[in-house]
């Protein structure tokens, strides 16, 4: 399957947007109006987790006034990845032929969509990068920036990954992509969630393609990015590369 210059892909189907909320207030608004215009065919789902500062309220207010705002609302704060995990199953389940993870916060600039979307017509999977030529990162302290760097060249060299941006969360799948990467057994969170899903397209054969982007950091708003988030990425993906290569080895040996 990775041998994307000579692989006939599909058309791509109608794209949702899937934009994962924990008190986003300020942003909810901006953001969905963004994306509608930048790419008004797409339709938006916003995965609220019961934010207290009313997020999910507000995004019901866009659904009722547009057809293509969609919402699911979830009991309480679970995480990132269970929110993008749920929101697939529910686009899966709605037909959906592309979709998008994008976060609220105008980090990831609805803008560049466009882009993203044409680069899926030649792969399976596409990731907005920002350590490709062309990437960037706007706002953020040096501290942050080496802490992305080193984390995704850290996955990179202990997973075999050969990918520059395996943490950003700014991607675009086909189905079949999701439908092929045994989503069902992926309990990450966090960065490590996006580590997880990039590792396994790579190990499931799929094509994936970066695109650089311009990262923005958020004016508005917390980030929800903690010591938890950065400590679970670093023991998940180190423990995942030692049962990787070690499960290699006594394959190795078996040959030998
Ligand atoms: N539904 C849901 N969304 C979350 C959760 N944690 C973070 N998010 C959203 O995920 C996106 C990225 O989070 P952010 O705090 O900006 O992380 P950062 O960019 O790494 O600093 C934003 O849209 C957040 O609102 C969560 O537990 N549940
Ligand atoms: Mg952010």
């Amino acid at each position: 399957m990775n041998d994307g210059g000579q692989r006939r892909y599909g058309p791509l189907g109608t794209t949702l947007v899937i934009i994962p909320t924990y008190n986003e207030a300020e942003n909810i608004e901006p953001i969905v109006a963004r994306v509608r215009s930048a790419v008004p065919e797409a339709h938006v789902l916003v995965a609220d987790d019961n934010s207290p500062d009313g997020t999910g309220k507000i995004a019901d207010e866009l659904a009722a006034d547009d057809d293509h705002v969609k919402v699911l609302h979830r009991k309480g704060k679970e995480g990132l990845g269970a929110a993008y995990l749920a929101g697939f199953r529910w686009g899966l389940e709605n037909g959906y032929g592309v979709l998008v993870e994008m976060d609220a916060d105008g980090s990831h600039q609805p803008e560049e969509l466009p882009r993203l979307l044409t680069a899926l017509k030649g792969a399976d999977l596409v990731l907005g990068s920002r350590w490709v030529p062309g990437g960037r990162v706007v706002n953020w302290p040096k501290s942050r920036e080496f802490l992305s760097r080193g984390g995704s060249t850290y996955s990179r060299l202990l997973l075999d990954v050969p990918l520059r941006d395996v943490t950003g969360g700014y991607r675009a799948f086909r189905r079949e992509t999701l439908e092929g990467l045994g989503m069902e057994e992926v309990a990450s969170q966090g960065y490590c969630f996006q580590v997880d899903l990039a590792w396994r397209a790579v190990k499931a054969g799929f094509h994936v393609v970066e695109v650089p982007i311009t990262f923005v950091e958020r004016e508005l708003g917390d980030s929800k990015m903690s010591r938890d988030i950065v400590a679970e990425a670093l023991w998940r993906v180190t423990s995942w590369g030692i049962g990787s290569r070690a499960a290699k080895a006594v394959k190795a040996l078996g040959r030998g």
